[in-house]
């Protein structure tokens, strides 16, 4: 009887199936049909650089998240550093499918309720007031919902029926007010410099109306809005600001209660979609010998394949069918399902593509070369285009100028900053505020997109560069680096291995704080929020003059040596032991690799080393001991066994504690420690080996996966890394092709797309934009690598190759590169040099 019951049921819900799927809240806690997903503040505004175009209201369009910011705004295109509203509650009522969302502004007293509720197969959002909007924000206060551009530039869309295009590039009317009626900005800075106006620009909108159709020419994105009460009116927010979405917003109205405006957003939905699958694959190509698993990551409701094909291109062009294999379910990750081909039998040199189903790839190779180059567009060009205060030159191109040849005033006391900065209450230092801190302007890498010294990053990355020297000693010179003539020419070899002129470059800048400032900055930073978001030549983020306060704004003074333009850079200076620390340690190894090259700068760098190591340890002395890594680097350096023992008391604790957070920089004290040191170690490894093997079960790709803010690239080298090192010392315990699977997820097999996560580098496909300094571009610095595979929550995986601008999926750090190169050259030391 029960089983006649359920199939009636199902013939029942068959009979229904024409009917449109409707859009459910499903058990992630997002609304949901075939093709469209709703997400209603799955993210949150985080703060953290306030502008993550990752949060509010989402919607994820066949596989894309198309739009986001779906919140009360107070402006019509909120750029990054405009307030942006707290989440006060988040009620989830999945039995009348509605989702509410508390919003609310400190700084106004402000709070609104945005109720989001399936009707159909689309959705409602009706924002409620239960105290009137507060004077100051009649006019300011709206609701936005902000879509991709590159999704729907060049495509239609129709205003309450007049038809449009969405334009390639901004091209919009503007006007200006005076800047007394601008809403406030993050903690009072503006983003923008008035140019002594007095008055902001504001974008009017390119249409407005009650109903818009967005891009009916493309069923992918197709949206319709209608609103109740108010307008929609569309505006391009790349007016203001280059990574501005288009914004789609509704005025709330001044004085009332109640519900104040209601949209009704249709998503098209095409009927029985399915995403293509994504073939995952190293786009560098394979050794011969090496193993090779395609990893396929398929559609829920995709029916999986059983077999896959590799098929070879004869030198004539004809194709042909060399392998067939058997496809596995490896099981369900997040929202997609994945299978695994395995091809490792294929192993002849030459040019192949994987056929599953109708889909194939682009083409790869097999070949025992196909690694020797992996690191080359990092080391000859994305490294010396981020020399600081130095003309880079390329062939024909200029990189950019000389920057900030005005050098770099102190930093005021009790300064609140931006960028995660700030200057305490005092100075530190024997310079007042604002005042000139001669010789900074020298050496230092750009920090990543930005073009700030962070300290930091630069003692990190000097300590790599010397690690590569010491471990590897690369003689590539590709790269001429004249400090004299303050010029860096690419691909001309001067005689000198460019990774010590690298090395050199960092310490000029880490040596001169030192020395001027007598510990480290803690950033040599943009004094002004309005050049910090600069795109284009660093040489023109400052005039190149020195700030002089008796001059008029935009006055320059009649030797044309100063200016009454307030751009000048900050050294932030307030002291930070543990930085001085490490400063010490990275010192003492850049002294090391100098000598014989600079010897000047070796001999400085060592009295800086021992200077700041005294104080800095006498300090530290007093308030505990310092990291495990500076104890070790300390004793490699200073070869004290005070040194030593501290760090053998925190490395067993720690490694109990997490092995495979603490085994790199265990591995990297072997060659300094005894026997005992080595056999003691050994567990350790065996557990490490068995972190790496439960990663195959942990998710489909065997490499440990981030899912914070900043995509895991970083740790997916590093873990690489710590493969190679831990291969080399312990070969009986740890297999080195597990370092396969880093290389396989940096150059194409990792969820979304199967592009190569870094530019220029792999064969037919790597990214195409990056968050580079050329991002307003959209185009790449070659060799950065991308953060990568930025996870959304609940279940959700993205990285945008036609939209540079987010920082967590796009950016490259001189840190995380650096890292990078590491790990290349670890990797081409295992697996090559036999
Ligand atoms: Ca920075
Ligand atoms: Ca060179
Ligand atoms: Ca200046």
């Amino acid at each position: 009887m029960q089983k006649y019951f359920a199939i009636l049921l199902l013939v029942l819900l068959g009979a229904c199936s024409t009917e449109p799927e409707p859009l459910k809240i499903n058990d992630k806690e997002y609304f949901e049909r075939q093709g469209v997903n709703v997400l209603v503040y799955n993210n949150l505004f985080s703060g953290g650089f306030n502008d993550e175009k990752n949060s509010g209201l989402e919607i994820i369009h066949h596989g894309v998240r198309t739009a986001q910011g779906g919140a009360i705004r107070l402006s019509n295109t909120p750029e990054q550093w405009d307030l942006v509203p707290k989440t006060t509650n988040r009620e989830v009522d999945a039995e009348n499918n509605t989702i509410e969302v508390g919003l609310r502004y400190d700084d106004y007293d402000f709070d609104a309720r945005l109720v989001v509720t399936g009707e159909g197969e689309a959705f409602r959002v009706e924002v409620w007031l239960d105290k009137p909007l507060p004077k100051e924000l009649e006019g300011d206060a709206g609701f936005n919902l902000e879509f991709l551009p590159s999704q729907y530039w060049h495509k239609a869309y129709l205003m309450d029926g007049r038809h449009n295009r969405f334009p390639r590039y901004a091209v919009s009317e503007t006007i200006t007010h005076p800047n007394s009626e601008k809403v406030k900005q993050y903690k009072g800075y503006k983003t923008y410099d008035d140019r002594g106006t007095g008055c902001f620009i504001d974008p009017l909108p390119l249409e407005q109306g009650r109903t818009l159709l967005m891009a009916p020419d493309d069923e992918q994105r197709t949206v319709k809005i209608t609103s109740d009460e108010a307008d929609l009116m569309l505006y391009d927010g790349r007016m203001l600001a280059q990574n501005g979405w288009f914004v789609v917003r509704s005025l709330l109205p001044a004085e009332k209660t109640g519900k104040v405006l209601t949209w009704h957003v249709e998503p098209h939905a095409i009927k029985d979609w399915i995403r293509e699958p994504n073939i995952g694959f190293s786009q560098v190509g394979y050794l011969p010998d090496q193993p090779k698993v395609a990893v396929i990551e398929l559609d829920k409701r995709d029916e999986p394949l059983s077999r896959a094909s590799v098929y070879t291109i004869a030198e004539d062009g004809s194709e042909k069918e060399v392998f067939k294999g058997k496809v596995e379910s490896w099981g369900d990750y997040f929202k997609y399902h994945y299978v695994k081909f395995d091809f490792s039998e294929v192993t002849e040199p030459g040019i192949y593509y994987i056929r599953y189903g109708e889909h194939r790839t682009n083409n790869f190779l097999i070949e025992t070369t196909v690694y020797d180059h992996i690191t080359d567009a990092t080391n000859d060009v994305w490294i010396p285009i981020h020399m600081n205060h130095m003309f880079v030159s390329d062939a024909y191109r200029v990189w950019h100028g000389e920057p900030f040849r005005e050098g770099y005033l102190q930093a005021p006391p009790s300064t609140d900053h931006f960028d995660l900065h700030g200057q305490g209450p005092t100075t530190d230092t024997k310079y007042k505020g604002l005042e000139l801190i001669p010789g900074l302007n020298v050496g230092g890498y750009f920090d990543a997109g930005d073009f700030d010294i962070e300290t930091g990053a630069n003692i990190g990355v000097v300590h790599n560069f010397v690690s590569i020297w010491e471990r590897f000693r690369p003689q590539r010179d590709k790269t001429f680096v004249n400090h004299k003539q303050r010029y860096v020419e690419l691909h001309r070899p001067d005689g000198v291995p460019d990774i010590l002129q690298f090395i050199e470059h960092g310490t000029l800048n880490l040596v001169a704080q030192a020395e001027q400032i007598g510990h480290m900055a803690q950033t040599l930073s943009n004094s002004v929020l309005d050049n910090y978001h600069h795109l284009g030549d660093a040489a023109s983020i400052t005039d190149g003059r020195h700030y002089d306060p008796r001059l008029g704004p935009y006055e320059v003074s009649a030797d044309g040596k100063s200016s009454g333009v307030k751009d000048d850079m900050w050294a932030f200076t307030s002291r930070n032991l543990g930085l001085d620390l490490r400063a010490a340690t990275t010192f003492a190894a850049a002294s090391r690799a100098l000598k014989g090259y600079n010897d000047d700068l070796s001999n400085r760098a060592l009295y800086q080393s021992k200077r700041l190591l005294k104080e800095a340890s006498n300090l530290i002395n007093q308030q505990g001991r310092g990291s495990m890594g500076t104890n070790l680097q300390l004793f490699i350096a200073t070869g004290e066994h005070q040194y030593k023992d501290k760090f053998l008391k925190d490395i067993w604790p720690s490694l109990d504690r997490n092995v495979s957070f603490t085994m790199q920089t265990a591995l990297e004290a072997v060659p300094y420690m005894d026997d005992k040191y080595k056999e003691q170690l050994r567990p350790y490894v065996e557990k490490y080996s068995e972190y790496v093997e439960n990663l195959e079960q942990e998710n489909p790709y065997g490499v440990p996966i981030s899912l914070g803010n900043w995509a895991g690239s970083g740790n997916v080298t590093s873990f690489g890394t710590t493969i190679c090192f831990a291969a080399e010392y312990f070969p009986d315990i740890i297999d080195k092709r597990h370092a396969f699977k880093a290389t396989d997820w940096i150059f194409g097999c990792h969820p979304y797309h199967n592009y190569s996560l870094v530019a220029a580098v792999g064969a037919a496909r790597p990214k195409e934009v990056f968050y580079g300094n050329n991002r307003a571009d959209f185009s790449f610095i070659p060799g950065n690598m991308a953060p990568g595979l930025l996870f959304r929550h609940p279940d959700h995986f993205e990285n945008y190759d036609d939209w540079p601008f987010l920082w967590g999926q796009n950016e490259g750090t001189i840190a995380g590169n650096t890292g990078y190169l590491i790990f290349g050259s670890a990797f081409k030391d295992v697996m090559l040099s036999e």
